[in-house]
C-alpha cells in the first residue's frame, strides 16, 4: 500500500491530488507545520532524514521530490496515465515543464518569500530574481494563453507540478497581471480530482506565506 505524507499548505497537496487524478489506493498521513516557522514536524523528519514534504513510501522505499514522486506515481501505481513517453511527440514537452516548475520558476519565488521574511535591504539581490520571476511568469502566460494545459495533448501530471507552484505564486501576489495564469488556475482547481484532494488533505491557505507580497 502507499503511503502519502502530507504536510499542511504545502507541495504535498501535488501528490494527494495527482492520487485522486489516478485513483490510486492510498494511506495519508498528515502532519502539521510548526506555526511560527513553517518547518516539519519530527514526525516527518522520522520519515526521510530530509523532513520534507512531499514523501512517499512504496515497497520498501522512502522517496522525496515532487517530480520524482509524479513520475513513479505515474508509471508505478498509475498504469502510465498522465505522464508521456519516449514515443510521444510531446516526451521532451512534457519533461521540460515537469522539471520546470521546481528547477525554474520556484526558486525564484522562495527567494520572494525569505526575502520578506528576512527584511528585505539588498535590492540587487531582490532585483536579480524579480527579473526572473516576471520573465518566467510572461513565458507561460504566452504558453497558457493559447491552450488549456501545459500540452497540446492534454493534461498531464506537469500540470499538477506547476499548478501548485502558481498557487504559491499567487499567493505572493505574482499573477496579476496575468490573466491566463489565472484563468489556468481556475481551471485546475475545477477538476474533480483538485476537489476530492482538498476534501481529504485538508484545506490549503497559503497566506501564510504572504508576507510582503507584491501589490
Ligand atoms: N523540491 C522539493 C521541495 C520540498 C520542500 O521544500 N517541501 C516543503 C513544503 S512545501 C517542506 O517540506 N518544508 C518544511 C521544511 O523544510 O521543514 C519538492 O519538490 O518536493
Amino acid at each position: 500500500m502507499l503511503t502519502v505524507h502530507h504536510l499542511n499548505n504545502s507541495r504535498s497537496q501535488r501528490i494527494v491530488w495527482l492520487c485522486e487524478e489516478l485513483g490510486i489506493d492510498y494511506r495519508l498521513v498528515k502532519h502539521q507545520r510548526h506555526p511560527e516557522t513553517q518547518r516539519s514536524p519530527e514526525s516527518l523528519n522520522q520519515v526521510h532524514p530530509l523532513g520534507k514534504a512531499p514523501t512517499i513510501e512504496h515497497a520498501g522505499q522512502s522517496i522525496v521530490e515532487s517530480e520524482a514522486i509524479i513520475e513513479y506515481l505515474c508509471h508505478v501505481c498509475g498504469g502510465g496515465r498522465l505522464s508521456r513517453t519516449p514515443a510521444s511527440a510531446e516526451y521532451g514537452a512534457y519533461l521540460q515543464w515537469l522539471a520546470y516548475a521546481e528547477g525554474t520558476l520556484f526558486p525564484g519565488l522562495l527567494v520572494d518569500l525569505v526575502y520578506a521574511w528576512t527584511g528585505g535591504g539588498n535590492a540587487a539581490l531582490m532585483g536579480f530574481f524579480d527579473v526572473e520571476i516576471a520573465k518566467n511568469h510572461r513565458y507561460i502566460e504566452t504558453v497558457l494563453a493559447q491552450r488549456d494545459h501545459l500540452l497540446a495533448s492534454g493534461f498531464s501530471a506537469a500540470d499538477v507540478n506547476l499548478g501548485w507552484a502558481l498557487e504559491f505564486s499567487e499567493c505572493r501576489g505574482r499573477l496579476k497581471d496575468f490573466p491566463a495564469l489565472r484563468a489556468y488556475l481556475a481551471r485546475l482547481r475545477g477538476r474533480d480530482a483538485y476537489r476530492r484532494a482538498i476534501e481529504r488533505g485538508g484545506p490549503q491557505d497559503l497566506s501564510v506565506f504572504s508576507a510582503g507580497a507584491a501589490t
